[in-house]
């Protein structure tokens, strides 16, 4: 009897060691320039974020990824990386990192690093030694000698940067090219070397010791390159400009089958730390089918959660039903047996969903990620519905938008979706007590923020929180997932669970501006009264109304979760 009840009270701290703390929960990505500002500089800071654990915690979130906070020139902000083992003053220092991981540790909430593999920034020393070709670091970076055209130096290839014009740079001390897949000062990492390889495993496991649970991979598909530099051919009439990188098929320089033994690597790594089981996060942006197919591999590799990027990339405001129907039918059926599927809504890449979707549906994603099965993966302001900033050419920084120019830089800048987090209607919305930020706030704040939405029961935040209660009551976690086009313009989403098929959660969404009365009760096999969990708008029932789901009368645009009673 004694050995039993030892048994008992060992079994569950063993399970906890090796728990999957991220099932059905939702993430939630910090970007740290733009969260909270702790001293009045304009900039978001780690001080900031620790000041706001209290928010993050009362989402319900499992944890919090925070983008590059490390030693960086900020050519990319923050993705360019001088230090991978350091924090950047504009942020903090380590000891602030300890204390942020310690407050989230307190509260239940797990802290994720970006871990940016790819590339370092030419300021970091093992590029300025790798120049002066010191070993070991000559090999750490991709150097190739030039290739000479009637005596003119040309680029080794056709190679071409995600950011735009020839993925090389001449490097007149080393008389050298190497190459680089972003902007000129992020060289990429050799990982051919075996040193390098050893170097990078170090940073991992430098902040596992100090309590990570674990990181996001960024821009793992580039990690390696095809070792005999052929050019890559030509998409026939793209429609892109030759330096573009858009006007070429990336079978070399993408996605390389030496790709997932290195992420096969990173999770044994991980795995041998102590201190509870670690995620592995991997950004892997390509087309649906493209990423299909890869984030399979990536999950056999050992990645937890293979970016699914179908709400972000794929599926917006010209997609139908049935497109919803299919790519979340085939993420599904895909997936190897016993992983967690996931949902990315935004990242500090694209416009804000709100832009993508229309305002009008707006929340239509978060409701969507919430319901199906696995981690929904949003961006900081989804929880209000933050929308994208308008700013001029001249407010313009990031990279990407300024390379671009004038005339077309509002088609690719990233910064309308990076604008300081609304918290209230004070200045500068509560992020900063300066009134100049390091991006120009929305001027909308006074409306859409977090202080407002509190208090309005129909509110974007209002919404979330009960989604996020249903996603942390654990009814769904063993449950079935049935997708089902009804008509032209609605989706329905029916979670069973298996163990009391009655008990079921289902979402419907009206794509069309008209409104509809349908019985989705035989459409979607479901009971004939069910309570409301969530609206959106301009409906005339609310939460905990009975419903009569063989005529549900849907506004334009609609969407709604229904909860068993
Ligand atoms: C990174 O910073 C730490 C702390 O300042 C320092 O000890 C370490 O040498 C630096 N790493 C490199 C590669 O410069
Ligand atoms: C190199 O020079 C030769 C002779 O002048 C010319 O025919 C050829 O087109 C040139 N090639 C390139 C790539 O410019
Ligand atoms: C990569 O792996 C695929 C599938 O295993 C295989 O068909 C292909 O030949 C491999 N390519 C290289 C360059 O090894
Ligand atoms: C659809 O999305 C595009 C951006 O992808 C946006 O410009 C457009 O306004 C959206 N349409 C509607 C009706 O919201
Ligand atoms: C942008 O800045 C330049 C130089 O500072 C100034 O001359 C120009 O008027 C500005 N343009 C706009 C649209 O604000
Ligand atoms: C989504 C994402 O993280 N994108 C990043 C990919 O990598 C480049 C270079 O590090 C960054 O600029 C992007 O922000
Ligand atoms: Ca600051
Ligand atoms: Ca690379």
């Amino acid at each position: 009897m004694w050995q039993l009840l030892i048994i008992c009270l060992l079994v569950p701290s063993i399970f906890t060691a090796q728990e999957k703390w991220w099932k059905n929960s939702f993430i939630y990505q910090v970007y740290p320039r733009s969260f909270k500002d702790s001293n009045g500089d304009g900039v978001g800071d780690l001080k900031g974020i620790t000041s706001k654990l209290d928010h993050l915690a009362r989402l319900g979130v499992a944890g919090f990824w925070i983008s590059p906070v490390f030693t960086s020139p900020m050519v990319d902000f923050g993705y360019d990386i001088a230090n991978f083992t350091d924090i950047d003053p504009v942020f903090g220092t380590l000891a602030d990192m300890d204390v942020l991981t310690k407050a989230a540790h307190q509260r239940g909430l797990k802290v994720i690093l970006d871990f940016v593999p790819n590339h370092s920034s030419d300021k970091h020393p093992w590029f300025q030694k790798s120049v002066q070709r010191i070993k070991p670091y000559d090999e750490y970076y991709i150097w190739k000698d030039a290739k000479m055209v009637n005596g003119t130096r040309k680029p080794p290839n056709n190679w071409l940067s995600v950011f735009h014009g020839s993925a090389w740079t001449w490097n007149e001390q080393r008389k050298q090219y190497y190459f680089r897949q972003f902007t000129p000062q992020q060289p990429d990492l050799n990982f051919r070397s075996a040193a390098l390889r050893k170097e990078m495993e170090d940073v991992l496991v430098f902040w596992t010791n100090r309590g990570i649970d674990g990181f996001r991979v960024d821009a793992i598909i580039h990690a390696y390159e095809d070792s005999r530099l052929l050019d890559e051919p030509v998409i026939p009439n793209s429609g892109y400009p030759a330096d573009n990188w858009n006007s070429l098929n990336h079978i070399y320089t993408r996605n390389q089958n030496e790709t997932f033994g290195l992420v096969a690597s990173w999770r044994k790594v991980l795995d041998a730390q102590p201190g509870g089981k670690k995620i592995l996060m991997t950004e892997s942006f390509t087309g649906l089918q493209e990423q299909l197919q890869y984030s399979m591999n990536y999950y056999r590799s050992g990645s937890d959660v293979p970016f699914n990027f179908m709400l972000l990339g794929a599926l917006n405001n010209k997609s139908t039903p049935l497109d919803f129907k299919r790519a979340i039918d085939s993420w599904l059926n895909y997936m190897p047996a016993g992983e967690e599927a996931n949902w990315v809504i935004d990242n500090h890449d694209v416009n804000r969903v709100n832009t993508r979707i229309g305002n009008a549906r707006k929340d239509h994603f978060i409701m969507l990620a919430a319901v199906l099965p696995g981690v929904g993966v949003m961006y900081y302001g989804n929880e209000i519905g933050m929308d994208d900033t308008w700013l001029t050419y001249n407010e313009t920084v990031d990279p990407v938008g300024c390379n671009a120019g004038p005339g077309k830089y509002q088609l690719t800048s990233r910064d309308p979706a990076r604008t300081p987090m609304q918290w209230d209607n004070s200045t500068s919305a509560g992020f900063s007590t300066n009134p100049k930020t390091w991006l120009r706030v929305n001027p909308n704040y006074k409306t859409i923020n977090l202080a407002s939405e509190q208090n309005d029961f129909r509110s974007h935040f209002s919404i979330f929180i009960k989604l996020m209660a249903m996603k942390k009551s654990g009814r769904l976690v063993n449950a079935t997932t049935e997708t089902v086009v009804i008509g032209d313009n609605v989706l329905g989403v029916v979670r069973r669970p298996t163990d009391s098929a009655k008990r079921l959660y289902a979402l419907v969404q009206n794509f069309g501006s008209k409104p509809v009365t349908l019985d989705v009760s035989a459409w979607m096999n479901i009971p004939e009264r069910m309570r409301i969990l969530v609206t959106n708008r301009d409906w005339k029932t609310f939460s905990w109304n009975v419903i009569d789901t063989t005529a549900l009368a849907m506004p334009g645009y609609g969407s709604i979760v229904l909860m068993p009673f």
